[in-house]
């Protein structure tokens, strides 16, 4: 069975104690009987880690020998959250190890605590790359990850006393090995940039000249749930090609040879902190760059060892892109197979476009990649001819179709004109692609009917599609919340292994929900839940928190389009109507503590002041005797995988209340119902199939929907009318904040001028119908009985938001690639 099949080292406890005690006093080379916590949760993480990279081992020979067709995910971000619990999950350990590490003398839950988040992401996008490797890994699938091994992962955020986010750098592997992945030093690919690409005869190019570097590859272990398949996710770092260049060192210019070896170190040194904005920087084109070419001479050198013709490749190998930020992959592969390979230019392309798949993550057009064409001239010489004749032959292809349509052409073309010019790295994606798909049914319309409507109408409609995202039920269910899991098991009356690889089954929770005494356990569990974030808030802020309030939190990153700052100005419009009350009417109210958590861009300037106010207006509130029983809030700096684990299964209800339009799916919407909490939640993203999928009764929904936003944004451009008309209530909350009641108002006047000018993300337009849904909230929550069975209903409703259902899309419509069981 599953119990004995995938575990091949340590499985009792006396040989798991002997396995830790054996990692300290040899690999660690410490004694046992002074031990701190540090040194116990290596011990024990090394211990795992041998039956880890048997695993993986195995399930690599394997795949070599079968010679299956592999996906690749190419992600520029890996959001992976911490690893020894989830490795222990996965195999079925984790009560031997507690055992085990209970008799050495010390404590799971500390030694867990011990681990540092790899951070190699900044949200969304990087917290769903992690979900499908672990989904990949537990359906059996061959897929590997590629990405990079930065060295400081998402900077660490600070919060003055003012309410100032200050950014410290993230050294995740300061602190010595890193357990999870295994250095390939072996394992080397030479990347050049700048030089000079002259044409030769048939289409081929020579590039040469200019830098090159060497990307080390690092493997990370990827277990999946109750299998032995262990995936890979691979992590390229850059070092200089020689230690020093060694004609200057002898020249006795040292400076400048020490300056090649630190530039080509600093290609992986650091995550860019931005999302949805982009800045066209050298370096991140330089990290992109470097990424895809380590990727594809590894992806190129795997197939040829099969002994297949090119022409097989798409029959071996799919790649799919997340987001625009490899897609350099197009070109890099094209110059491969021209100038490698000797391939022409038609069968190069053939082989491109059935290889590669492009997904999109957002429609915001401050979010959609373009970079100058001088510097992808000066950096990318080769790439820069390549896109310019596939831009060619495209638009040969688009003139045909629609003779004369210069607009048309000059909407599609990969070149932005401009000064400078631009390359569109969407369209590149777009065209180079077999399939195109967005992350939730709304934004993949949104993708046909906005961003790539041209193309949609020049190739037909086929090629673009849905994928909706999902989430790992191992980690946001099972892992961060033990007890509702033991309960489902108990109540299923099934192994978790059985409902955490088949999600579909929690809908046999339904008919619980009419139980009073399966109602009272999971409400039990919800306020343990509660505790256990009261008890981390006490410990890391020293804060006291009502645990017999509704639980109310948004946590994401900072930005305009999430509307933090509606959020807040909601918070302060409960707060003045608190005020207001009798004491009697006061009775009557719900208590309700507001957490928020996320980190703001460094440079996102409004997005900083928005945090700025959260602090302050809880600094205020918190400390009103008249109120705060009624009323909390907390600001919980450095929102990170493990923080998110502690929060999501003690919410009551959780927000997601962008601008209708502008989130693509959301992803945390999934996990907080997941785990029984309720959505207050615009009609947008994932949101709209949640509600689809656990009744629009138990959803908190508000807001204008999508096509009216255009429409309101025009009024607001062209016929603006004052907040003071459109809005008195939120005129009333702007005038408290500008009149200084949480601290010196003129600070908020940026913040507050969004609002009260265009107020492109319609918080004027949304107030009242949000004041109005968190009535509602308020209203429910008095029949207890009645919130618990929505709990138990959303929770019973969520089995489509398992990544595995996500990747096994992927695995079927895209990539058709099957199941390689390791035995
Ligand atoms: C170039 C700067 C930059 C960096 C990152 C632009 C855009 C990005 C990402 C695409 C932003 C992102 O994380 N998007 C989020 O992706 C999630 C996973 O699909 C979705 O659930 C979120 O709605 C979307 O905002």
């Amino acid at each position: 069975t599953w119990k004995e099949g995938f575990r091949s080292v340590n499985t009792e406890v006396p040989s798991i104690t002997k396995s830790i005690v054996n990692h300290v006093q040899t690999s660690l080379a410490r004694q046992a009987y002074n031990l701190d916590d540090l040194g116990a949760y290596q011990a024990a993480a090394l211990s795992v880690r041998d039956d880890l990279i048997l695993n993986w081992n195995e399930t690599q020979m394997h795949y070599t020998r079968k010679a299956p067709k592999r996906a690749y995910y190419l992600s520029l971000e890996f959001l992976m959250g911490r690893t020894f619990d989830n490795a222990l999950l996965n195999l079925g350990l984790k009560e031997q190890y507690r055992e085990g590490i209970t008799k050495l003398g010390f404590n799971m839950e500390d030694l867990l605590e011990q681990e540092r988040d790899a951070a190699l992401g900044n949200g969304g996008l990087g917290r769903l790359a992690a979900c499908y490797l672990d989904s990949s890994a537990s359906q059996e699938l061959p897929v590997w990850g590629y990405g990079l091994r930065y060295q400081y992962g998402i900077f660490q955020q600070l919060i003055s006393p003012e309410g100032q986010q200050l950014e410290q750098p993230d050294p995740w592997l300061a602190g010595g090995e890193n357990p999870w992945e295994l250095p390939r030093l072996d394992v080397t690919y030479e990347v050049r940039f700048y030089g000079t690409a002259e044409r030769l005869p048939e289409g081929r190019a020579l590039w040469q000249g200019g830098q090159e570097v060497l990307a080390v590859a690092y493997d990370v272990m990827v277990p999946g749930c109750y299998t032995k398949n262990t995936n890979n996710l691979r992590l390229w770092e850059s070092k200089p090609k020689r230690g020093f260049d060694l004609n200057s060192f002898n020249a006795g210019d040292y400076e400048h040879a020490v300056e090649s070896s630190n530039s080509a170190a600093a290609i992986t040194s650091v995550l860019y902190p931005n999302d949805h904005t982009t800045f066209g920087k050298e370096l991140r084109l330089k990290q992109q760059y470097f990424w895809t070419a380590a990727s594809l001479a590894d992806i190129v050198r795997r197939f040829k060892n099969i002994g297949k013709p090119f022409s097989a490749f798409p029959d071996y190998v799919a790649i799919q892109l997340n987001d625009t930020h490899p897609t350099l992959a197009i070109p890099e592969l094209m110059r491969i197979l021209i100038d490698e390979e000797e391939i022409p230019w038609g069968k190069a392309w053939d082989i491109v476009t059935n290889t590669v798949f492009y997904t999109n993550h957002t429609v915001l057009p401050e979010a959609l990649e373009k970079w100058p064409v001088p510097l992808m001239e000066h950096l990318l010489p080769r790439h820069m001819q390549i896109i310019y004749d596939i831009n060619l032959f495209f638009l040969q292809a688009v003139e045909k179709k629609f003779p004369g349509d210069r607009d048309r052409l000059a909407r599609m073309s990969l070149i932005e004109e401009g000064f400078p010019k631009q390359v569109r790295m969407a369209h590149l994606a777009c065209i180079g692609s077999r399939k195109v798909n967005g992350v939730a049914e709304l934004h993949s319309e949104l993708v046909r009917t906005t961003i790539l409507k041209d193309f949609v109408e020049f190739e037909g409609p086929s090629k673009f599609s849905n994928v909706t995202n999902g989430i790992t039920p191992r980690r946001w269910l099972d892992q961060c919340n033990p007890e509702l899991s033991a309960l489902i098991s108990k109540t299923l009356k099934v192994d978790k292994s059985v409902w955490l690889k088949d999600l579909d089954k929690l809908k046999e929770l339904l008919p619980y929900a009419e139980d009073a005494g399966f109602r009272k356990e999971w409400a039990a569990i919800k306020q343990r839940n509660k505790e256990r974030l009261a008890h981390h808030v006490q410990t890391t802020l020293g804060l006291t928190v009502n645990t017999h309030a509704m639980f109310d939190v948004q946590i994401k990153r900072l930005h305009e389009y999430k509307r933090q700052t509606l959020n807040i100005l909601g918070v302060i419009h409960r707060y003045l109507t608190l005020k207001q009350m009798t004491a009697a009417e006061r009775k009557k109210v719900n208590p309700r503590v507001v957490f928020f958590a996320g980190k703001a861009a460094p440079g996102y300037y409004i997005a900083k002041l928005t945090i700025r106010l959260i602090v302050n207006a809880a600094r205020i509130i918190n400390a009103d005797p008249e109120t705060r029983d009624l009323l909390t809030v907390y600001f919980l700096p450095d929102y990170s995988v493990s923080l998110a684990e502690v929060l999501i299964p003690a919410s009551d209800i959780s927000q997601h209340i962008s601008t209708a339009g502008t989130e693509a799916s959301g992803t945390s919407n999934m996990k907080f119902c997941l785990n029984g909490g309720l959505l207050v939640g615009t009609v947008d993203g994932a949101n709209i199939e949640i509600a689809e999928a656990v009744g629009e009764n138990n959803v908190f929904f508000f807001g204008h929907l999508t096509p009216a936003v255009e429409d309101l944004r025009y009024q607001h451009m062209y016929h603006p009318v004052p907040v003071e008309e459109k809005c008195p209530p939120l005129a009333k909350v702007l005038d408290c904040v500008a009149s200084g009641m949480f601290g010196d108002g003129g600070v908020y006047e940026p913040l507050l001028n969004t609002i009260r000018q265009h107020d492109y993300y319609l918080i004027t337009e949304d107030f009242e119908s949000y004041i109005g849904a968190l009535a509602m909230v308020d209203q429910a929550y008095l029949d207890k009985e009645e919130w618990i069975k929505k709990s138990i209903r959303t929770t019973a409703n969520m089995g489509k938001f398992s990544s595995d259902r996500a990747i096994l899309e992927y695995a079927e419509s895209f990539w058709n690639i099957e199941p390689v069981k390791v035995a």
